[in-house]
C-alpha cells in the first residue's frame, strides 16, 4: 500500500504565471474573435422573431468576413490552446489538490473552462470537416457551450486578474522574481507559439480569403473545387432529387395573389444578374456570378405587403435545409435572386438545378437550392 502521494517535480522554466500570461492574452484575443462571430453567424441563421426583420441585407461580403474569422480564429486558438495547456499542466498535480472551499471552486472553474474550451475547438474542427461522430446535434450544443466558455473565461480573468496585472509586461513589478535567463526561453517558446497559429491558419484560411487559394493545403475545401467552380456540400444525389425534369418543373408563388410558373415563364421574366458569395458556416466561402429573377418582382407579382417575410422551400423532401425564410430586408433587396445560371450556364443539378436562392450577406445554409416554392409571410 501506496503511504503518501509524492507529487511531480516540474523543473522547467516555462510552466511560470509569466508565459501563462502571454500565451493567455493571444489565446483570449482568439476566444473573442471566435466568440462574437460566432454569436454573429448564430442570430444570421437562427434569428430570434424580433430581430429577423431587421438582419442588414449588406455589405454583400458581411457574413462571409465574420464566419471567415470565427473559423480562422478557431483554427488558430488550436494551438495556442495546446501551449497554454502544456504552460499550466503542472497545476492539475498541485497538492494539498483543495486548500479551501475557494481554492476548490477556482479549480472547478477551470476544469469547466479547459472541458468546454477543448470541446469547442474539437467540435468546430470536425464540423469544418463536415464529420459528426458524435450523437448530439452540432449547432446548438456548439452555441450552448460556447456562453460556458465564454462565461468561465471571464470568471478565470477576473480570479486570475492579479496575476495577470503582474505579469502583463516584461516591466510589470511580479516578473522580477523570476530568474531573468528564463527570458530567451520564453521569447522562443512565444516565436513558435505565434509561428504555429499562422502556419495553420495561412494553410487554411484560403477556404474563404480566395486570394490565397492556393496555399489551402490543410484546408479540407479548396474554393475551386466543384462543379462550375464552387463547391458542393449536399449534392443533388445526397439530396435525393436527381436531375428535376425541365417540362414537369414548376415554381409556386403563395401570396395574397398565388400564382404558379413553369421554367421556361420564369426564364421569360426579367433577368438580373448579382455577384455573390456563399459562405458556408463550414469555413469556405466562394464568390459566383448569379443570373435570375428578383424575388421582390416574384413579390410584387403575388400582391405581397411591402414587409412581408418570406419562406423558401426546396423539392427536397428531407434534410436540415430544405426550407429557409427571410426578413423584408433580404426579401426586397434587388440583389436577391431566385437563380437560374451560374457562372454564366445553367445551375447544375448539384447547385440547385433549375433554380436556386441567392442573397447577400446570408450563410451558405440559408441558399436554399432546388426551390419549388415560395410563401409570402405576413
Ligand atoms: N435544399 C437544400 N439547399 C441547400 C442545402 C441543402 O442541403 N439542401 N445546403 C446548403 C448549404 S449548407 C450550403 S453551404 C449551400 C451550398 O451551395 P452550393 O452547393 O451551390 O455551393 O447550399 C445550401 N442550400
Ligand atoms: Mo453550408
Amino acid at each position: 500500500m501506496r503511504s503518501r502521494f509524492f507529487p511531480p517535480v516540474f523543473k522547467g522554466g516555462l510552466h511560470d504565471a509569466r508565459t501563462a500570461t502571454s500565451i493567455g492574452r493571444l489565446l483570449g484575443v482568439a476566444f473573442a474573435v471566435c466568440f462574437v462571430t460566432g454569436l454573429i453567424s448564430h442570430v444570421m441563421q437562427h434569428p430570434p422573431a424580433w430581430a429577423a426583420d431587421d438582419l442588414p441585407s449588406r455589405p454583400v461580403w458581411g457574413y462571409r468576413l465574420t464566419q471567415g474569422l470565427h473559423v480562422a480564429s478557431g483554427i488558430a486558438a488550436i494551438p495556442l490552446l495546446l501551449a497554454k495547456l502544456w504552460t499550466v499542466y503542472p497545476r492539475l498535480f498541485a497538492w494539498p489538490p483543495m486548500r479551501s472551499v475557494r481554492h476548490a471552486l477556482e479549480r472547478l472553474s477551470v476544469a469547466v473552462l479547459v472541458a468546454a474550451a477543448v470541446f469547442e475547438v474539437f467540435t468546430g474542427l470536425l464540423n469544418t470537416t463536415q464529420w459528426y461522430p458524435w450523437p448530439f446535434s452540432f449547432v446548438p450544443v456548439h452555441y450552448a457551450v460556447a456562453w460556458l466558455v465564454a462565461g468561465s473565461l471571464v470568471l478565470h480573468i477576473a480570479v486570475k486578474a492579479p496575476g495577470i496585472g503582474a505579469h502583463w509586461s516584461r516591466r510589470s513589478p511580479g516578473t522580477l522574481v523570476l530568474p531573468a535567463e528564463d527570458g530567451p526561453d520564453r521569447r522562443s517558446l512565444l516565436a513558435a507559439v505565434v509561428a504555429a497559429a499562422g502556419a495553420v491558419t495561412v494553410t487554411t484560411v484560403g477556404q474563404s480569403l480566395t486570394p490565397v487559394k492556393d496555399l489551402t493545403l490543410l484546408a479540407p475545401r479548396h474554393p475551386d473545387h466543384g462543379s462550375q467552380g464552387l463547391p458542393v456540400n449536399r449534392t443533388a444525389a445526397a439530396a435525393g432529387v436527381g436531375r428535376i425534369s425541365a417540362e414537369r418543373y414548376r415554381l409556386t408563388v403563395a401570396g395574397p395573389r398565388p400564382f404558379t410558373l413553369t421554367l421556361d415563364e420564369l426564364r421569360g421574366l426579367p433577368q438580373h444578374e448579382a455577384e455573390l458569395p456563399i459562405a458556408c458556416v463550414e469555413g469556405w466561402s466562394k464568390s459566383a456570378h448569379w443570373t435570375g429573377v428578383r424575388v421582390m418582382d416574384l413579390l410584387a407579382l403575388a400582391g405581397a405587403p411591402p414587409h412581408a417575410r418570406v419562406r423558401v422551400v426546396s423539392l427536397e423532401t428531407r434534410g436540415g435545409y430544405r426550407v429557409s425564410e427571410m426578413g423584408h430586408e433580404h426579401a426586397r433587396d434587388p440583389l436577391t435572386l431566385l437563380a437560374l445560371r451560374l457562372n454564366g450556364r445553367e445551375l447544375a443539378p448539384d447547385h440547385g438545378y433549375p433554380a436556386r436562392l441567392i442573397t447577400p450577406n446570408r450563410p451558405g445554409v440559408l441558399q436554399t437550392k432546388w426551390v419549388g416554392r415560395l410563401e409570402v409571410l405576413s
